[in-house]
């Protein structure tokens, strides 16, 4: 008996604006001026917050962090094409959504150094904060968005971010699978940016692509270019209407690049090259997005030098923000792992604050 056909599959790859900041008009997505122009001081702030943190670290005033300039479109996008009423799950390299959400920048800094405090957002609806675990946050967000869809609220979803490694992990899959069989309201983003630490994605997977992990789990899956705002926006708005109007969960591969150290503690001179950095640069999603602005008539030389200067005036307030406030419990992360007392970890909060004293207090912690 002949084999029949069952099903066949395509993975198919959305570009809006292509590297030189050519637009397909096609394509475009309805923003007004006033939100593109939004859109780009977002993005901006993302990457002058984080090229300051790395100073910062570099100067022993925050402790390690994993750097996002390169990646800043494929958070910011996204948040922009969501309402409060969505759910906004990072992992750890979502700087410019956070932002966008409303985040201060100095919670950030205050999160890096040491202080949970930094992940208390009270103004912020919806908004989770730093999450490490690689992949764990895609479970929480299925949670959400079955949550959401009990409760029979239609004008909500979740949008979780993850990096391609935690596409090994097996969080990742029963994350997918379950948010599938519950058709729950959540956008998978997943932001490609070729490594994961010294790893490079071809070791992490064999998988041509990453979009199509969407097929076994039967959910739309799309490659975007994570480097393209335009893209990155039309991609999450259309998958969010889908989740909103009961269509279910959608997989994003959004193909970026690390530009900067995995983290503050890592040298990415020693496992790639530099001509391959340099390709990247080519194709920095701020300066494609300034062109296309440039082009439509609504950021000039004199414009953008205005804005970099508010810009950069934005992160030096939240920095002194930062640095007027030192005085969290250090110990406080030991407060919010049980409800109640554990002994075991009452033992590693004594442990970790005789060390603290040994070293000379918080303040000699990363000397
Ligand atoms: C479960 C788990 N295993 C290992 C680590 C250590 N770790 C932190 S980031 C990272 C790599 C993550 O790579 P990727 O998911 O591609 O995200 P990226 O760092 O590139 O943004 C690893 C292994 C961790 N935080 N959590
Ligand atoms: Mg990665």
């Amino acid at each position: 008996m002949p084999l029949s056909d069952l099903a066949s599959f395509q993975v198919q790859r959305l570009q809006v604006l292509d590297q030189d900041g050519k637009l397909d008009q096609s394509l475009e997505p309805d923003l007004t001026r006033a939100q593109k122009l939004a859109l780009y001081r977002a993005m901006l702030l993302a990457r002058e917050g984080d090229q300051k943190a790395i100073k910062l670290q570099r100067q022993g005033r925050i402790g390690t962090f994993g750097p996002s300039t390169g990646q800043e479109a494929a958070s910011t996008a996204p948040a922009f094409a969501m309402t409060e009423r969505d759910w906004f799950v990072g992992a750890f390299r979502e700087l410019g959504g956070w932002l966008a959400r409303g985040m201060p920048l100095e919670n950030f800094l205050w999160f890096h150094n040491g202080w949970e405090e930094g992940s208390v957002f009270p103004s912020l609806g919806r908004t989770l904060p730093v999450n490490i675990i690689v992949g764990s946050q895609t479970l929480h967000a299925v949670g959400l968005a079955y949550a959401m869809k009990l409760r029979g609220e239609q004008d909500s979803a979740v949008v979780a971010f993850f990096g391609d490694g935690a596409t090994s992990q097996g969080d990742f899959h029963e994350a997918l699978n379950f948010a599938s069989v519950w058709q729950a309201p959540v956008v998978f983003i997943c932001q490609n940016n070729q490594w994961a630490i010294s790893l490079p994605v071809g070791k992490q997977t064999h998988s041509r692509t990453l979009a199509q992990k969407a097929i076994a789990y039967d959910m739309p899956g799309i490659q975007v270019d994570g480097n393209d705002a335009l893209a990155m926006f039309r991609a999450t708005q259309e998958a969010l209407a889908r989740a909103k109007a009961g269509g279910g969960p959608t997989l994003i591969e959004a193909v970026t690049y690390r530009l900067m150290m995995h983290t503050t503690s890592d040298d990415p001179t020693k496992y790639r090259t530099e001509a391959e950095v340099q390709e990247w640069w080519q194709r920095d999603p701020l300066k494609r997005f300034r062109l296309y602005l440039g082009a439509q008539g609504l950021l000039d030389e004199a414009g953008h030098a205005a804005l970099e200067a508010e810009v950069k005036a934005e992160v030096e307030a939240a920095v002194a923000r930062f640095e007027a406030r030192r005085d969290f419990k250090p110990d406080a992360p030991f407060d919010h792992v049980f409800g109640t007392p554990h002994p075991e970890l009452e033992g590693q909060r004594k442990t970790f604050l005789r060390e603290l004293a040994q070293a000379g207090g918080p303040e000699a912690r990363h000397g």
